[in-house]
């Protein structure tokens, strides 16, 4: 074990173990960004003649650790990496960013590799200065009283800091009665998926039709639909009252390698008549999220004000 801070008191030792000159020693840490927690751990025990040939962590962030740690002789092995997945921290970070363009967040808790039970009340904070709602996607899917305690509890607790999350009726409406058990009481509201934006979904035809009618008999819970091109259903997306929200939205249409669509903020709007463009990738992986959001926005209000005229 390698010590930080060596203390005076004590052995006053900074590395502490049973080994001898000459043995091979492997550094594992939880995280590495630029290698250089892993190097300042190294030097020490080469010094006292380890061999430091490897180091195992958990996230790569992917920010020259790699690169850095090869120069000085150290193989570095990961479990993930980091150019797919946003922090809790990053996403906090967007979130007070982004927070003066949008009239939702849109998340994503269990893909969090360092989310702790106060994210909800963090990101609860950032909503309510910002005048945002918090919207997770967590897409419930199962019988009606498993998803009222995947609702309410585990890690995440989504019920306790989300307004917003969705649900496929794959199961039925009971699942509509369970989360719904849960979040009216507590002021909170569900999407229902009516249909998809990736290629070859399931989510048409009859199957969209019986999610507007779920959703009609649970007026009092759901707010609206996952919907790619309302405008088209047959015999219409019911209630005007129901809110639209789409996903599979950036700035050309277009998609990604495994199935998703897209399409643009004024197709979403003033063609399929929907209300909300849920927009991922194209905003933070945008190399200036805010100033992408703003663009989303203006486009988006742009075409509502065309839809009206
Ligand atoms: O049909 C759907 C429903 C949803 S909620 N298609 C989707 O893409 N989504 C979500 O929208 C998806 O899980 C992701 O969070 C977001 C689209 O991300 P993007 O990066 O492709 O814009």
């Amino acid at each position: 074990m390698r010590r930080k801070e060596v203390k005076s008191y004590g052995t006053g030792k900074a590395i502490e173990g049973a080994f001898e000159r000459g043995q091979v020693c492997l550094v594992v840490e939880d995280l590495v960004t630029s290698g250089a927690s892993v190097l300042e751990t190294a030097a020490p025990l080469r010094e006292l003649g380890l061999e430091v040939r490897d180091a195992v962590v958990v996230i790569d962030r992917e920010q020259g650790g790699r690169e850095n740690l090869a120069g000085e002789g150290i193989r570095l092995h990961s479990l993930v990496t980091l150019t797919e997945m946003v922090t809790a921290k990053e996403l906090l970070e967007i979130a007070d960013k982004v927070g003066p363009e949008i009239c939702l967040l849109k998340t994503h808790v269990d893909i969090l590799p360092d989310f702790t039970p106060d994210f909800g009340s963090q990101l609860r904070a950032i909503a309510d200065k910002h005048n945002f709602l918090i919207f997770e996607d967590r897409k419930f899917a199962d019988i009606g009283n498993t998803v009222t305690m995947q609702y309410e509890g585990g890690i995440f607790r989504i019920l306790d800091w989300a307004d917003i999350t969705n649900a496929h009726i794959i199961s039925g409406p009971g699942i509509v009665d369970g989360l719904k058990l849960k979040g009216l009481p507590r002021g909170r509201g569900l999407l229902l998926l009516a249909e998809m934006s990736s290629a070859g979904n399931l989510a048409t035809g009859d199957y969209t039709s019986a999610a507007v009618k779920i959703a009609e008999q649970h007026s009092d819970f759901v707010i609206g639909f996952i919907s790619v091109n309302p405008a088209s259903w047959q015999g219409g997306p019911g209630n005007p009252a129901f809110i639209h929200a789409t996903p599979g939205v950036q700035m050309v249409k277009g998609g990604d390698s495994l199935g998703q669509q897209y399409n643009t903020p004024y197709s979403v709007i003033h063609d399929r008549g929907s209300d909300i463009i849920i927009v991922g990738r194209g905003i933070i992986k945008a190399s200036n999220p805010a100033e992408a959001a703003s663009e989303y926005r203006v486009q988006g209000w742009e075409a509502y004000k065309a839809s009206c005229s």
